[in-house]
């Protein structure tokens, strides 16, 4: 069980290291090459600089991150709150696939791969060894309100890079400079398959991105989806899926219950 003692900023800080280093490499080292590739290396270093970079290092920044916002890559770490922010019982908001009994006990993750290897069966303890994380965010609804939550739990990328699950070659998943070694999407489901959800994979490898098992430091009841759910804070409360039974990584963008009913596939906010 993760300590929601351990403070914010340990586990915020290196979420925080995480980010800006797939951010730098991904923007940073991706302008520059652009740039001495043109042979414009000499006009970069001797322009001024614009908020401590060189000017159009600047431009090729903003230019790539509006290109990343328009395919829905998420560079952004949603604002965290106090621990003390996220008080009492937490609301509940839709319980469409929690009908069933559960066997929390022996829970298993279905996890298969579209055109690749087997499915296989991962239980929750297999979970326990990965690095435990707490995170204070806000959970948006779609339908007006929001609210602070302590979540717990682990990282969907923790998860996928210590099962080599987000790679065809079974590698850590590396967004940079292996972009094409990854699977496009993840679909995950409740095990009746009643509520599922679609995400790309760079919003799935969100290092905010977890697979949770606490709330508001209580275990997760029924209605909030044990005994493990998802929780994203980049896009709306509706990806985040309740009582994960299924997750499936494919190319094909998957199919999503909020989107099947008009909402937006991306939800982001
Ligand atoms: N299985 C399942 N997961 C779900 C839903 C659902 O109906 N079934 N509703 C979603 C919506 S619309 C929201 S806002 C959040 C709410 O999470 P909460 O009930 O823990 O506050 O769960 C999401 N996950
Ligand atoms: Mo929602």
């Amino acid at each position: 069980m993760p300590d929601p003692t351990v403070p914010q900023s340990l586990t915020e800080g290196a979420a925080e290291r995480q980010m800006a280093r797939l951010t730098r490499r991904s923007f940073v080292t991706g302008a520059v090459a652009g740039l001495a590739g043109f042979g414009a290396w000499h006009w970069l270093r001797t322009a001024g600089p614009e908020d401590g970079l060189p000017w159009p290092l600047r431009r090729v920044l903003g230019f790539n991150r509006a290109v990343a916002e328009s395919l829905g890559a998420p560079h952004r770490l949603a604002p965290t709150f106090p621990a003390d922010s996220a008080r009492g019982l937490a609301r509940t908001n839709g319980l469409v696939g929690l009908e069933d009994e559960i066997d929390a006990a022996n829970w298993q993750l279905r996890v298969q791969h579209d055109g690749g290897p087997a499915q296989r069966m991962i239980g929750l303890r297999a979970l326990q060894d990965l690095p435990q994380v707490d995170l204070v965010t806000e959970l948006k609804c779609v339908e007006g309100w929001s609210q602070v939550i302590h979540f717990s739990g682990v990282r969907f990328l923790d998860f996928a890079t210590r099962f080599g699950l987000a790679t065809r070659s079974g590698r850590p998943p590396d967004l940079v400079s292996n972009s094409q070694d990854l699977y496009r999407y993840v679909y995950l489901a409740t095990p009746d398959e009643e509520y599922y959800v679609g995400l790309d994979i760079a919003s799935a490898l969100h290092p905010q991105t977890l697979l949770c098992d606490t709330m508001n430091g209580q275990p997760l009841n029924r209605q909030h989806g044990a005994p493990l759910r998802l929780y994203l804070p980049v896009k709306y409360g509706y990806k985040s899926l309740k009582r994960i039974g299924l997750i499936r990584f494919q190319d094909d963008r998957p199919r999503d219950y909020w989107a099947d009913r008009g909402y937006d596939w991306y939800a982001g906010h």
